[in-house]
């Protein structure tokens, strides 16, 4: 279990991403979103940081999570899923935020429909990674323990 010198790294998940491995394996592979945040806390917890996982399907509650981590959380790895595309407010509650903050989408979103090609959110992050599947979680989480070093 993390102990209170910890550091702290919230993961938000977005929209329909409870779906993940359950429907389109082919977008978005079979790996469960379980699997994805278990094994963020395994490896959070090898590295010694503490790993919070979240999903909401609602624009507002990702925005109040955001908020609630200002002073609390020490890195933010985020897929705000369609929102990534929509979300001026997911965009503004970012820049409350001074702290590393990791973008990450399963797919390529460059390689998609061009409504997908645009991000509200990059200019306002770290870091983006994309097309790397399940993969890329896992080295936004190498990135950002490496960054508070
Ligand atoms: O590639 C990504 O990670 C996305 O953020 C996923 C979003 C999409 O709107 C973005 O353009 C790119 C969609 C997440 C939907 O997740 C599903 C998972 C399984 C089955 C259906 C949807």
């Amino acid at each position: 279990m993390a102990t209170v010198d910890n550091k702290h790294i919230l993961v938000i998940h977005g929209p329909n991403l409870n779906f993940l491995g359950k429907r389109e394996p082919e977008t978005y592979g079979r790996t469960t979103l379980a699997d994805i945040d278990s094994g963020l806390e395994k490896l959070g917890f090898e590295m010694g940081l503490a790993v919070e996982t979240f999903q909401s399907n609602h624009e507002g509650a990702i925005v109040d999570k955001l908020q609630e981590a200002v002073g609390r959380m020490d890195g933010i790895i985020i897929n705000p899923a369609a929102y990534t595309h929509t979300s001026v407010a997911i965009r503004d509650a970012l820049l409350l935020l001074d702290l590393p903050v990791i973008e990450v989408h399963l797919s390529n979103v460059k390689k998609r429909e061009p409504f997908r090609h645009q991000s509200l959110v990059s200019d306002v992050v770290t870091g983006t990674i994309m097309g790397l599947g399940a993969m890329g979680y896992e080295l936004a989480l190498r990135s950002i323990s490496a960054q508070l070093k």
